[in-house]
């Protein structure tokens, strides 16, 4: 396939760039952002995520790409940090990347290199890593955990319905589905999943960001139901990192 074989020289050709996405609190402060990877071809088109990053993952390519956008976020963060406006930042963390024997030693080694501290790092992984080996999944998490490194489960609610995993994981965060979000405040039901899982996540003691979030609406349900961190276009689309630099700069 084409794409896959222009995927695999998309990194040495520069063509991905990592994009930040600010999460905010109820009063709209910047509390976190989350990287998320963009593909722009030397022919100036873009191929969505959700389109190049199943590809990568079904090749092996996404090993590399994620050493990448780690590598990314730590020097992003260090940039952040060097301006005065250091901010946690979310990674996604692909199954197959979390998977390979040599995940951990690579995070540490991407650590070492750029002096990024650990704790400023989260790790969002989804439900399908915990289709299989969860025992090795978990053990490595705590692996992970001792480093400093955070996880969160993201697009919570849409897969494993098993939720016995969440008590035996080193978790700090759920990002709750933008599917659900968007059911909000109009649709009864999507009111209910969106209250029950506040609701356990205040249980269990985790924080919760509400992911799509791109109404007044569905900010204020939100503010009247435990004030979860919130992203969404509402607030910020993904921008490059200097646009995000400057955003910042321009509140303080
Ligand atoms: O960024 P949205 O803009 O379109 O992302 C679409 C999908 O691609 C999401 O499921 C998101 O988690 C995934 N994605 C975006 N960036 C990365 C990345 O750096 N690594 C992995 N594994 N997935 C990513
Ligand atoms: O990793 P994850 O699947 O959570 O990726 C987040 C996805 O959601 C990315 O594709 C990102 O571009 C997208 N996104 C961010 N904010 C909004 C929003 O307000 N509405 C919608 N529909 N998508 C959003
Ligand atoms: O911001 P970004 O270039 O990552 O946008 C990713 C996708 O989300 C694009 O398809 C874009 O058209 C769409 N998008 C950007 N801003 C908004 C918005 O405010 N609302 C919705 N629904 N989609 C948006
Ligand atoms: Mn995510
Ligand atoms: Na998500």
């Amino acid at each position: 396939l084409t794409m896959e074989r222009d995927l695999s020289m998309a990194l040495e050709n520069g063509e991905l760039q990592m994009h930040l996405q600010l999460q905010v609190s109820q009063d709209e402060t910047p509390v976190g952002a989350e990287m998320l990877m963009r593909w722009r071809r030397a022919d100036g088109s873009s191929v969505p995520p959700d389109v190049f990053i199943p590809v990568a993952e079904a090749t092996g390519m996404i090993v590399p790409l994620g050493r990448w956008a780690l590598h990314q976020a730590c020097l992003a963060w260090l940039r952040l940090d060097a301006m005065g406006t250091p901010l946690p930042l979310s990674v996604n963390v692909s199954p197959s990347q979390f998977r390979q024997p040599d995940f951990v030693a690579e995070v540490r080694a991407i650590l070492a290199e750029t002096g990024a501290p650990a704790a400023q790092l989260i790790f969002e992984v989804t439900e399908g890593l915990l289709i299989e080996n969860l025992d090795a999944t978990i053990e490595r998490m705590h692996e992970l955990a001792l480093m400093g490194i955070r996880f969160s489960i993201d697009d919570f609610g849409t897969g494993y319905s098993n939720l016995a995993y969440l008590k035996r994981m080193p978790l700090y965060e759920l990002k709750i589905d933008k599917s659900f979000i968007h059911d909000t405040p109009a649709d009864a039901n999507g009111r209910a999943i969106v209250q029950s899982i506040l609701a356990m996540a205040g249980h269990l003691g985790l924080r919760v960001v509400a992911e799509g979030v791109e109404t007044q609406a569905q900010a204020t349900f939100l503010s009247e139901h435990g004030s979860p961190g919130m992203q969404g276009y509402l607030f910020s689309r993904p921008a490059p990192l200097n646009d995000v630099i400057a955003l910042l700069g321009e509140r303080n």
